[in-house]
């Protein structure tokens, strides 16, 4: 299952707005005939891929799968059928298909005699790539990440601006990856002008990574013609608003959205109760003066934080990254 977990990250971003999913097809002797993740909407999900790939290898193999697999004819077939016809012997699954519109393939398979194990590994699942479709199935909005990168004193900046850099390479880096993986990434049109950022995934040496997430910027002010933002190299929308509902709600049905900036934007999205996980980036440097990385209106006592409980500290180089979950 954490193979099948692993294979699902390479659908992140790309399979919105469906669920990213991971499949790994077994022979009887526990080698590894297959593997698939699901294509961009319309394509095949990823048992069917799995299928493919495996070939006639899969009669009487195990296919690990990180969803329940589907029951209908959507965009595409229905997996549990392909699975059936395939001559697969076992299905092991972790997380239970939550839209009734697809549910069902577990008692399809069994149906038709295939041994079915659900709840795998679910919570690994489920706090990994499947976690912003599982929010929004739920809560029938993106799962919002805020993302702070600062000094131990929590500043973003020095009092004449400069602010490059502040966080080391492989704290960077990471935030490539993530990039990589997302639906869309919030900027305010005050950091497009004072900053002039691309907000696209990079490789180190500067390439593109394969997907890259729509870049949005909200505010009233226009865009400065020929910003970074500006160039073909990503999607860009403006919306034209300070309210971070209305952003979420122009951006339709994406599934992971980062909010990257600068501290008055982080701060609305943390007024609105709309920061579902917070990634603080720490950086061994004091400042002493300068900005800091949020900002919000009307905080004058200590009963006006907003609280997190801390589910994980990486150490990125000299850096330390926390993350905070509601
Ligand atoms: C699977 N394997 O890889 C995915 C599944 O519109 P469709 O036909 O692409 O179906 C989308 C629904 O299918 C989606 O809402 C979810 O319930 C399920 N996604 N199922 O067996 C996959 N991506
Ligand atoms: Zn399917």
């Amino acid at each position: 299952m954490h193979l099948a977990i692993d294979e699902s990250r390479h659908a992140q971003g790309i399979s919105s707005p469906n669920p990213p999913v991971g499949a790994i097809i077994l022979a009887a002797d526990g080698t590894i005939v297959g593997r698939g993740h699901t294509q961009p909407p319309g394509g095949p999900h990823a048992e069917v891929i799995a299928i493919i790939d495996a070939g006639p290898a899969t009669r009487g193999a195990t296919a690990v799968v990180t969803l329940e697999p589907c029951d209908h004819t959507g965009r595409t077939g229905p997996c549990s059928t392909a699975l059936i016809d395939a001559g697969i012997a076992e299905v092991h699954y972790a997380s239970d298909d939550p839209n009734p519109a697809a549910a069902g393939g577990a008692q399809t398979l069994r149906d038709a005699g295939v041994v079915v194990v659900g709840g795998v590994e679910s919570a690994a699942a489920e706090a990994g790539p499947l976690r912003a479709w599982l929010f929004r199935q739920r809560h029938g909005r993106p799962f919002v990440t805020a993302k702070l990168a600062a000094t131990v004193d929590g500043r973003i900046a020095a009092p004449d601006g400069t602010s490059q850099w502040i966080t080391g390479v492989p704290a960077r880096r990471r935030a490539h990856r993530q990039r990589g993986a997302l639906d869309a990434i919030v900027v305010g049109t005050g950091t497009v002008i004072r900053d002039d950022p691309a907000l696209t995934a990079r490789y180190d040496d500067g390439t593109l990574r394969p997907h890259q997430p729509t870049r949005v910027v909200m505010g009233l002010r226009d865009i400065p013609s020929g910003a970074r933002v500006t160039d073909d190299s990503a999607p860009l929308r403006h919306v034209r608003t300070h309210d971070p509902t209305q952003v979420l709600d122009a951006l339709g049905d994406a599934l992971w959205v980062l909010v990257e900036g600068g501290p008055g934007i982080v701060g609305a999205f943390l007024d609105a109760g709309l920061v579902d996980e917070v990634e603080a980036y720490v950086a061994p440097v004091v400042l002493g003066a300068g900005a800091s990385s949020v900002d919000i209106g009307g905080v004058h006592t200590l009963t006006d934080a907003r609280r997190f409980s801390l589910t994980a500290v990486e150490t990125l180089g000299d850096d330390v990254l926390l993350r905070l979950s509601r």
